[in-house]
């Protein structure tokens, strides 16, 4: 019977397809801003798209001490940032972290971000699970990257 031991090998192959995949969640365009100077912590960006509502719950950055999801609060003039439990994600609509509001916030950096550089952060979403993503790191008055809208 030795003949079907490979038959019996693709089983456990076949269990995992068959729980179903998870959702095609797809991050793009992560960057990060040249830490001149020497400054202790940074934002990072991206745009997620998701076929189906989801929420991302947790970050994390080897590079980072501490990894928090924000966003950016408009007051009257004056801007400041506030820590989120959760950013959702909306059914296919790529929600864009740039600038301007949502971001992922690097606290107590272990080492500067140089131009030219990548580094992994890791995304906790509810329904998608675990994401690593690579954010490349971009000079001071460098353009982000595009994160390209293929359908
Ligand atoms: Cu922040």
């Amino acid at each position: 019977m030795i003949v079907r031991r490979p038959a019996f090998a693709l089983f456990p192959v076949l269990a995992v397809l068959s729980c179903g995949q998870p959702a095609p969640l797809e991050v793009k365009g992560a960057w990060a801003r040249d830490t001149v100077g020497g400054t202790a912590n940074a934002a990072v960006f991206m745009t997620i798209t998701s076929p189906a509502p989801d929420r991302l719950v947790a970050a994390s950055a080897p590079v980072a001490r501490k990894t928090d999801l924000m966003t950016i609060a408009g007051g009257s003039g004056a801007t400041e940032m506030k820590y989120l439990k959760g950013i959702d994600i909306p059914a296919d609509r790529p929600l864009s972290l740039d600038p301007g509001g949502l971001h992922v916030w690097l606290a107590e950096l272990k080492q500067p971000l140089r131009a030219g550089q990548s580094f992994p952060v890791f995304l906790e979403f509810a329904k998608a699970g675990r994401r690593r993503v690579v954010a490349s790191v971009i000079a001071p008055a460098a353009a982000p990257p595009r994160a390209g809208m293929r359908m």
